[in-house]
């Protein structure tokens, strides 16, 4: 088993999706803010010299340092005997991409950046949250539900019959969608979404990550 460190915090959604993949993959890992005993400020130079756009998480696996939880991913799905998370098949593979990229792009976008953030972040409940920006926004949120609900009626996983770094990156973003407020919710009690995400939740110890 190899050890790697995972730069960020354990709320992060995407950090939470590196760690499914280290847990399918059975790779030894640490979170925080630490490289070699070494602290790194969160958005000081040292932080931006690693990401370039001061984000998390990065990976560092002793000397090599790997930014973007795409990247992260794929990297962790090749080098890694062990579950398959990654088509051997390209147009198989190109899908599982297309999906991934989708997680972390708009639809990450959409329910995350531009919705949920409005309301919770790392620090806890907005204080004074701008419900008028949030009910602007929220069409395109549920757009990127309504998506993911479509393509769930494809095969058992979002882009394969089987678990794939594109669920990886998807559904840690899904389950912070789930704990929205009634009155702010993206997702019906009926919605495919609740038994995909208790079907990922299932694997291995992925309930740990996906408290
Ligand atoms: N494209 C990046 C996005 C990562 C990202 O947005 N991470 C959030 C935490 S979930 C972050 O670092 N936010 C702080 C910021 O954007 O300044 C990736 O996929 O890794």
């Amino acid at each position: 088993m190899s050890q790697v460190i995972i730069y960020g915090d354990q709320r992060s959604n995407f950090v939470r999706s590196v760690e499914l993949v280290c847990r399918l993959k059975e790779i030894d890992y640490q979170i925080g803010y630490k490289n070699q005993q070494q602290e790194i400020e969160w958005k000081s130079a040292a932080h931006f010299r690693l990401h370039p756009f001061g984000r998390m998480p990065i990976l560092f696996e002793q000397d090599f340092v790997l930014a973007e939880s795409l990247a992260i991913c794929r990297y962790l799905a090749k080098k890694s005997q062990g579950e398959v998370l990654l088509d051997t098949d390209p147009k198989q593979q190109a899908k599982q991409d297309m999906w991934a990229t989708l997680a972390v792009g708009d639809i990450d976008r959409a329910i995350i950046r531009r919705y949920l953030l409005e309301f919770v972040n790392m620090h806890g409940l907005v204080e004074n949250p701008n419900l008028s920006r949030m009910a602007s926004r929220k069409p395109d949120a549920e757009q990127a539900i309504k998506v993911v609900e479509h393509q769930l009626t494809q095969q058992g996983f979002i882009a394969s019959e089987y678990f794939s770094i594109a669920d990886a990156l998807l559904v840690p973003t899904l389950q912070y969608a789930t704990r929205l407020p009634t009155e702010l919710s993206l997702i019906t009690p009926d919605s495919a979404i609740h038994p995909y995400i208790e079907k990922v939740r299932a694997l291995s110890s992925f309930s740990e990550v996906l408290i």
